[in-house]
């Protein structure tokens, strides 16, 4: 039995069980409940505040956790990745007031800069060569300026609207951040070879989320300028149609090349494209 640590409720909350789920992973859950255990896979699952998540992991009180880098390297223990999960991707970043002049990190010399994330900053602006009084705020940074309790802000952005809406401007990307997969570095030799299936399963997910799966047909004097387009995991799968001339042609086209992709297949004379999603893609 393994354990994994997830957000409670939150941003993080959604898209870790959906990927759970989608890992052929059954359990059910609850909003009252603080732990549940899947009926299919030896996994418990412990629905935590993301904040507490890295340093359970770390005491080994949770085996796995998901949770976003920003908060597992603040909280210091950026070694327990291990493996990125492409969800919740946004940035930590520092921001002045709209008419403020900006010209670079130094212009933030001596001044109060508002912040959830005091080590991440800190080591950032050590390494811009800056001095700057960090002022760390647990919640609703992006007012500070405002309220004059700060010149600056370093918080989590992700569309820019909260920092338009509070009249601030973004000047500097500190971090990026994504959800990642975090273990503890002593696991049973049992406990590796479940972490070892998660992780295929998840990357099987991935994999799939990325791809489309491809079926055309084309007339078969442009095969060659078709398979140029679309070389698919190996080579795609060419087949004739009953129609003498014709060919139907099955390939994998990556998510974000596929609008670009099908406008050039219809160029070279491709008919009746038809895309499917890809449930799981194993390597
Ligand atoms: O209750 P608990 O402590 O578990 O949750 P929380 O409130 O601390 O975290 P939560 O659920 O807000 O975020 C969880 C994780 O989601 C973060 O640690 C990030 O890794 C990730 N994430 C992705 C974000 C955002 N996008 C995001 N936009 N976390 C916060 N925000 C906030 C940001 O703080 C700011 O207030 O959204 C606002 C900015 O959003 P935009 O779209 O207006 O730029
Ligand atoms: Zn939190």
């Amino acid at each position: 039995m393994i354990r994994l640590a997830i957000q409670k409720s939150g941003r993080l909350s959604e898209d870790s069980l959906s990927l759970i789920r989608e890992c052929g992973i059954s359990f059910v859950s609850s909003t009252y409940k603080l732990k549940t255990e899947a009926t299919n896979f030896p996994l418990e699952i412990l629905f935590l505040r993301d904040d507490d998540i890295p340093g359970y992991v770390q005491d080994g009180v949770a085996d796995l956790g998901i949770v976003g880098q920003n908060v597992l390297v603040e909280a210091g223990f950026p070694d327990l990745e291990v493996e990125a999960l492409g969800f919740s991707k946004c940035r930590l970043s520092l921001a002045v007031l709209r008419n403020q002049p900006y010209a670079g990190a130094q212009d933030l010399q001596g001044k109060n800069i508002a912040t959830s994330y005091p080590q991440i900053l800190g080591r950032y602006l050590a390494g811009q060569g800056v001095q700057a009084n960090l002022h760390t705020i647990s919640g609703s940074v992006e007012i500070a300026p405002s309220i004059g309790l700060a010149e600056a802000i370093c918080d989590i952005v992700s569309s820019g609207s909260t920092l338009l809406g509070n009249g601030l401007r973004e000047v500097e990307t500190v971090f990026r951040s994504e959800a990642v997969l975090i273990a503890n570095q002593e696991l049973s030799a049992e406990k590796q070879d479940l972490l070892a299936q998660l992780r295929f399963r998840m990357q099987a997910v991935r994999r799939a989320r990325r791809n489309k799966y491809i079926l055309l047909n084309a007339p078969a004097d442009s095969l060659e300028a078709v398979k140029a387009l679309l070389p698919g995991i190996k080579s795609p799968t060419v087949t004739p149609l009953a129609e003498p001339g014709w060919v139907s042609v099955q390939s994998v086209v990556n998510e974000d090349d596929f609008w670009h992709i099908t406008g050039q297949l219809k160029a070279v004379g491709a008919e009746g494209i038809l895309v499917l999603p890809i449930e799981k893609m194993i390597s």
